[in-house]
């Protein structure tokens, strides 16, 4: 029942399906089920107290008798990177008893290509069954943008990768009943190097921005001109550059596809270390800006993995804070949507640059544009501050007095 399962079970439970969730959180079942969720991700409470209203959704810790189980649990990776399975297994495990003969498993989990055929399938089928013969198993990755999930879930094309060509249909007919986007059809080893495709292709582009960053900065002019002025190309089409790559889908699914086959991941590969090594050095250019006080105090702007939502794991500002503080560094960090972080958050934007030398703006979240300098100015101790992500104009806060950094753009 994460940020996958729940709408997903709002969605089938509104095109008419009776639905039973199914999560081993008890604090997360219990408020799933007296429909108190948070309201970070729009549309979504409300459309779990309609589904509660008119009986189509349960909750529980445990799996009961269905005709279709849909598996979307996490596939996070190891400390050596390697793809842990250990909540798909389980996941899949935990259903074998109520599996039945006719019944259809969907897997929507990211997961290594190959995984559905030789992971999923010989699981379930410890129930004593067999997968094809007895019951369908097909891989259907969700595609949901977070902070769009409710419109994305019923409107993105989907890829249905069954096992067999029966299981194939089946989860079609299942996933055509909500959705609205075209469904395209495969094998489930084709759909699971889709989803990878996809989420590695943005990690690769957005670390080649980054590269294109760096450059430019060592070259002296600025990434946000090149970017913009590439992207008038009709056939370039970079992202940003920015202090990092965050969150639990891009960093992470690259992996799988290097756990496939390293020899061929190089480049997959050096995308990552690129991404990854954002924050380093946005806490160099930040102890640079410090000019040599000794412990300097660092006030960093946005601690979510990127603008305009409240989730903060595995975000840039979790490795800026490491380096920082490795340095001597000390650091406070503010941000309007996120409630919970560590170091814990600093409630007020003031508060959180009193008496600091230097303001990071990590995340472009829409409450920054709107900063005034001129009074957080007046409590600070130094006045410097670095745009990792080109939101500031630069003419205000200079105005205000700042000595003013943007992320790959000369002084
Ligand atoms: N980022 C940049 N530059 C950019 C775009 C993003 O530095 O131009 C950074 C963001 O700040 C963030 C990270 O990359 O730290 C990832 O952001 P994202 O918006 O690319 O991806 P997610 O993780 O929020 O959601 C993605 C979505 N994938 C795509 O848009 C292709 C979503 O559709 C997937 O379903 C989801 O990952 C997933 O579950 O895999």
């Amino acid at each position: 029942m994460g940020y996958v399962g729940l709408p997903a079970a709002i969605m089938f439970g509104k095109a008419g399906h009776t639905v039973h969730g199914v999560d081993i959180n008890t604090a997360l079942v219990n408020s799933i089920n007296k429909g108190e969720i948070g309201a970070e991700e729009p549309g979504l409470r409300d459309a779990l107290a309609e589904a509660l209203a008119n009986d189509r959704l349960s909750v529980s810790e445990t799996p009961s008798a269905a005709d279709v189980f849909v598996i979307a649990v996490p596939t996070p990776i190891n400390d050596d990177h390697s793809p842990d399975l250990s909540y798909v297994v389980n996941a899949c495990r935990s259903i074998t008893e109520s599996l039945a003969a006719g019944n259809l498993v969907v897997i929507e989990s990211t997961i290594p290509p190959g995984v559905t055929v030789n992971t999923v399938a010989p699981v379930l089928e410890e129930s004593g069954l067999k997968a094809g013969g007895d019951f369908s198993l097909a891989y259907c990755p969700e595609r949901v943008l977070p902070g769009n999930v409710m419109a994305e879930i019923v409107g993105n094309d989907r890829i249905i990768g069954g096992i067999d060509s029966e299981s194939t249909n089946r989860a079609a007919e299942l996933y055509r009943s909500f959705v609205t986007g075209t469904l395209h059809e495969s094998d489930a080893t084709t759909a699971e190097m889709v989803k990878l495709a996809e989420n590695t292709y943005r990690d690769v582009n957005i670390a080649l921005a980054n590269t294109i960053a760096n450059i430019s900065e060592s070259v002296g002019v600025s990434a946000w001109d090149v970017v913009e002025m590439a992207n008038k190309h009709p056939r370039v089409d970079l992202l940003k550059p920015g202090p990092g790559v965050g969150g639990h889908c891009i960093p992470v699914d690259p992996w799988f596809l290097v756990a496939a086959d390293e020899t061929s991941s190089g480049l997959i590969q050096s995308a990552r270390s690129v991404n990854d090594g954002q924050p380093s050095l946005i806490a160099r250019m930040a102890l640079t800006v410090a000019d040599g006080v000794a412990s300097p105090r660092i006030a960093i702007l946005g601690a979510a993995y990127k603008p305009g939502v409240s989730d903060a794991r595995d975000s840039p500002t979790a490795h800026l804070v490491r380096v920082l503080s490795e340095a001597d560094a000390q650091v406070t960090v503010h941000d309007p949507q996120v409630k919970s972080f560590t170091p814990s958050l600093t409630e007020n934007v003031v508060d959180a640059v009193t008496d600091a030398d230097v303001i990071v703006v990590m995340v472009a979240h829409p409450e920054y544009d709107v900063l005034d300098p001129a009074r957080l100015a007046s409590h600070m101790r130094a006045r410097s501050v670095i745009d990792t992500s080109n939101i500031l104009d630069r003419d205000v806060w200079t105005g205000a007095g700042f000595d003013f950094h943007r992320y790959a753009e000369p002084n």
